[in-house]
């Protein structure tokens, strides 16, 4: 039956279902559980209300849109969420006709709408875009960018703001105070109501003033006036679970042919006991048992987020001058536990990586030596910052870039494929990365005393490399694990010195297994003894492949007019790399060490 047809209680039965189902699939397959199980009346309404065909559906983020997949034609393929080859965790036009575009990156959305609505209007037609965005996505400047256009050029659009008063973790931010006054303002109104009305009794001029001043201040804490003075009209708040209400706005919404914000209160995890009050732990889960709650996926291996967290703690109680952001990933880049022991140095400064940045060059500028800890894909939105703000001031900053390389079953918007690519070309700035728990603790001892903008760049969950003792660092210094003396050598970059060891011991003959430690400034004397007797270099990082360390190890050997060594790089080629298990989308692209031994035994360049 369409869902046009449907009665409200068939709706709510809906709900109900749908519910079970994402609950079903996520507890095996892992994914973001809190965000949708809370969207879930407010997806349906909003699929009731317009046209999914038609009207533009823009999901911010779009972690909470399982609810509409399971709308659209893909119930059945849902239990393939987050898989290889399956259902991705976020809109992807790919997927499915329905899915308006691609998102994983935050507060995209009014933008997308507006754009949207500007062709709508070009092309004629009656179509109303729908952006569904969270309180947390409302942190993110571009929403602010987009919001300032959209009220001045009266497109007809509507934002549909999803506040469960939670981001990942604790919202940050005085919008997002703002917002949570709402509930106070049922009190003010009537309380507003009530002195207006004396001073309307009692009109003398003081009184008049009196009567404006209050107006004035009551403004600051009504949550519509905001979005009102910038020319977009606000609804709300309205809660977020009754279908009946939702509905009712929507069509109200829809109606007005101009920008509304619809502002809707949901509770993050809504159905799942378990989940609700405790949205940041639920908020993306791996596989767990759905009666105790327990998770199936425990690893005995410290991560390298854990690694990070606990060796720059005891870095920041050594040397007061250290502070440190995250952009509301606290948990996530390890970062809770600065916040927690020291909060007046280190900050959730909310989904903003450019301002994030940019504030902490300021602090660098004065002295204090920046740790700046975000995720590899989100790093890219900050690129100017570093560039400008950063390495054109040559400041003291580290740049903590965590999940770099392949990050799993977040998928294309997550990998953190790129940073090598786009960081080394810039002056001032040297590239490094850990190959192990140890190596990583040695290299943020030494960032410390490092000049400049330092990237230190370390992977998803724990080190492919083990070891009980790493050596100290040294500016641009490379280091041998295993020297030979053989023809072929294995050259590894962070976590690929453990892929690259691993191939190593696959191998029928010796090579020589070393580790580049930087990737800028490279260790040019090192390379150049490595050439005279090493000419066969096998590259491991993971990282795309074009500005990636084989191209850089290729120009280096080019300027010096060596053409007796031969490259060959397993890194990422030129596309975009799907979702799934890491393991798996290694094997699928051919760069797991079984693969990488087959090829290099079949090559026979030895
Ligand atoms: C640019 C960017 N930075 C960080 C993230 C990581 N991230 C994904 S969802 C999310 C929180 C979103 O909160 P909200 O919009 O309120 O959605 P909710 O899950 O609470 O429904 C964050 C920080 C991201 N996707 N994009």
């Amino acid at each position: 039956m369409n869902i046009k047809d449907k009665s409200i209680s068939e709706l709510k039965a809906l709900c109900d279902e749908i519910r079970a189902r994402i609950l079903e699939v996520v507890s095996q397959n892992g994914g973001h559980l809190s965000s949708n199980m809370g969207a879930v009346e407010l997806i349906v309404a909003m699929h009731y209300v317009f046209d999914a065909k038609s009207d533009p559906f823009i999901f911010d983020v779009s972690h909470q849109s399982y609810t509409h997949k399971l709308l659209t034609g893909r119930w059945d393929e849902f239990s393939s969420l987050r898989k290889i080859d399956g259902i991705s965790g976020y809109t992807k036009p790919e997927e499915s006709e329905f899915d308006y575009f691609v998102a994983g990156h935050s507060s995209t959305s009014i933008s997308l709408a507006l754009g949207a609505a500007k062709a709508i209007k070009l092309k004629n037609e009656e179509r109303v875009p729908v952006a569904f965005i969270g309180d947390g996505a409302m942190s993110g400047g571009m929403a602010y960018e987009a919001l300032n256009e959209l009220g001045d050029n009266q497109f007809p659009c509507v934002v549909i703001l999803n506040d469960n008063e939670m981001s990942i973790s604790q919202p940050i931010g005085a919008l997002s105070k703002y917002l949570s006054q709402k509930m106070a303002s049922h009190t003010y109104s009537r309380f507003r109501g009530a002195v207006k009305s004396f001073f309307r009794k009692n009109m003398s001029e003081g009184a008049q003033y009196m009567a404006k001043r209050f107006e004035d201040s009551f403004k600051l804490i009504m949550p519509g006036l905001f979005f009102e003075e910038l020319g977009i009209r606000y609804i709300g708040p309205i809660d977020g679970h009754n279908l009946e209400a939702i509905i009712k706005t929507l069509k109200l919404a829809k109606n007005l042919k101009c920008p509304v914000v619809v502002h809707a209160q949901t509770i993050k995890g809504k159905g799942y006991e378990k989940a609700e009050g405790y949205e940041e732990k639920w908020h993306g889960v791996g596989p767990f048992d759905l009666d105790s709650g327990e998770s199936l996926s425990a690893s005995d291996r410290a991560s390298a987020t854990e690694i990070f967290s606990k060796t720059l703690l005891n870095l920041a109680k050594k040397h007061e001058n250290i502070v440190g952001i995250t952009a509301a990933m606290p948990k996530g880049t390890g970062m809770d536990r600065l916040i927690a022991e020291f909060p007046e140095r280190f900050w959730d400064v909310a989904i903003a990586e450019q301002h994030g940045v940019t504030s902490m060059a300021a602090l660098s500028k004065e002295g204090f030596k920046p740790y700046i800890a975000i995720y590899s894909t989100f790093f890219q939105r900050a690129y100017d910052q570093i560039i400008h703000d950063l390495a054109i001031m040559n400041l003291d900053a580290v740049l903590c870039i965590d999940r770099a390389g392949i990050v799993g079953e977040d998928g294309q918007t997550h990998q953190g494929a790129f940073d090598i690519s786009y960081l080394s070309p810039i002056p001032n700035i040297s590239l490094c990365a850990p190959r192990s728990a140890e190596n990583f603790k040695e290299i943020l001892e030494y960032s410390y005393q490092h000049k400049g903008v330092l990237a230190i760049r370390y992977p998803r969950g724990a080190f492919k490399f083990d070891e009980i003792r790493a050596p100290k660092i040294e500016f641009a210094k490379a280091q041998f694990l295993e020297n030979n003396h053989a023809k072929i050598s294995l050259i590894g970059y962070g976590n690929g010195v453990g892929k690259a060891a691993q191939v190593a011991k696959g191998l029928e003959f010796k090579s020589n297994l070393i580790d580049l430690v930087f990737a800028k400034p490279l260790d040019e004397k090192f390379l150049l003894n490595l050439a005279k007797f090493s000419k066969i270099w096998y590259i491991f990082s993971d990282s795309a492949k074009r500005g990636g360390v084989g191209e850089i190890l290729i120009s280096f050997l080019h300027d010096r007019g060596i053409s007796d060594v031969k490259v060959i790089t397993f890194e990422y080629d030129d596309h975009f790399i799907k979702h799934g298990a890491t393991s798996a989308v290694e094997k699928k692209l051919g760069i797991d060490p079984e693969s990488i031994i087959k090829k290099i035994l079949t090559d026979k360049y030895y």
